[in-house]
């Protein structure tokens, strides 16, 4: 019996129609060898969902094809069913609010697995849930919504999910479901060493897009930035170790350039934000990173100047300016 008959997808942003658009392309053309669960995207983005809901999700792929697909999207939390997998793809600063409604949407052995930017979402989820039901991995998918209802896809990059003793099966279910899906997935016992390089990559080339307005390829080609990029991503070598998670310089700079080489025609999700006026990331990224170091008198000024320069530029976003919240009041039934 499958693990996974539902899955719910919390966030509708750029990499919430990604996953979503990866299971229902998979459900079309679905062959008879693999037990695909339902899905359901969920956010409260109402022009999002009349977007999706009128015409479909627009999809362009990297080779140049397209596609429209009618995603199952939903705005009401009492409609869905017990989620085996919830998936956790809201911006850094929405994750205090919607971990607090995801208990009552929870099958009795679901996972609940983010693949967020930046440092501390796990935590706060495992805070409101059961600890051992969450999990944290890392994408590398580069993707960009254009507008409501169009989604780029600008590159397909590796996901990986946590090797774990509570929740393997499950884990492996998922895993299975993403390669199926055409989202290459490995599950890794290194998890916490890759989720630490995910976060220098996001440190070194979300910000300096931001600053630069330069897509993640034009930022890999220009050598002082490229430079700038690897003295952003070493300073947190020292801050990994000081939480005893281990990254090599080297494999840490060699990252930083494939993941802008795979995505070369990505504009950063933090550019993206700033493109749109609405409130940045900086803070799970930057922020975190800065405020481990202080905890352990590590100095990483690089990372510092980034925090304080996106700062000012969120300062300037109107309140209201940032995504709706994903999932409004969860409305009791009984
Ligand atoms: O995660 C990303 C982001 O834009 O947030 C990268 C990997 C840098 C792709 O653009």
């Amino acid at each position: 019996m499958s693990l996974l008959k539902h899955v719910t997808i919390i966030g509708s942003g750029a990499m919430g129609c990604l996953f979503a658009s990866a299971l229902e392309n998979a459900r079309r053309n679905r062959g008879a060898d693999f037990q695909l669960p339902d899905y359901t995207m969920v956010t409260s983005w109402q022009e999002q969902i009349d977007a999706i809901q009128c015409g479909g999700l627009r999809v362009g792929y990297p080779d140049g094809s397209g596609a429209v697909l009618s995603l199952n999207v939903t705005n009401d939390l009492n409609s869905l069913p017990g989620a085996d997998l919830v998936l956790v793809l809201v911006k850094g600063y929405q994750t205090k609010h919607v971990a607090n409604r995801i208990a009552p949407l929870l099958s009795e052995n679901a996972i609940v697995v983010t693949l967020q930017n930046g440092w501390g979402n796990e935590a706060l989820l495992a805070k409101a849930l059961e600890a051992s039901k969450v999990f944290q991995g890392i994408t590398s998918n580069g993707a960009e919504l254009l507008r409501p209802g169009l989604l780029k896809v600008a590159g397909i990059g590796k996901t990986i999910l946590p090797q774990t003793e509570t929740g393997n099966d499950q884990m492996k279910a998922v895993a299975n479901l993403f390669n199926y899906c055409g989202l290459p997935t490995e599950i890794s016992a290194k998890s916490s060493e890759l989720i630490w390089q995910k976060l220098a990559i996001n440190a070194a080339v979300n910000p300096l897009s931001a600053l630069t307005g330069l897509r993640n390829g034009e930022l890999i080609a220009d050598a002082d930035l490229k430079a700038r990029m690897f003295r952003i991503a070493g300073e947190m070598i020292a801050v990994a170790a000081a939480i005893n998670v281990e990254l090599d310089e080297e494999s840490t700079r060699q990252a930083v350039s494939k993941v802008c080489e795979a995505t070369s025609t990505n504009r950063s999700s933090m550019l993206q934000d700033v493109l749109r006026g609405r409130q940045t990331e900086i803070e799970t990224i930057c922020g975190a990173v800065v405020a481990l170091a202080d905890q352990h008198d590590i100095l990483v000024p690089e990372n510092r100047e980034l925090l304080l320069a996106i700062r000012e530029l969120d300062s300037r976003v109107p309140s209201g300016q940032e995504l709706p919240i994903v999932i409004g009041p969860y409305a009791q039934t009984n």
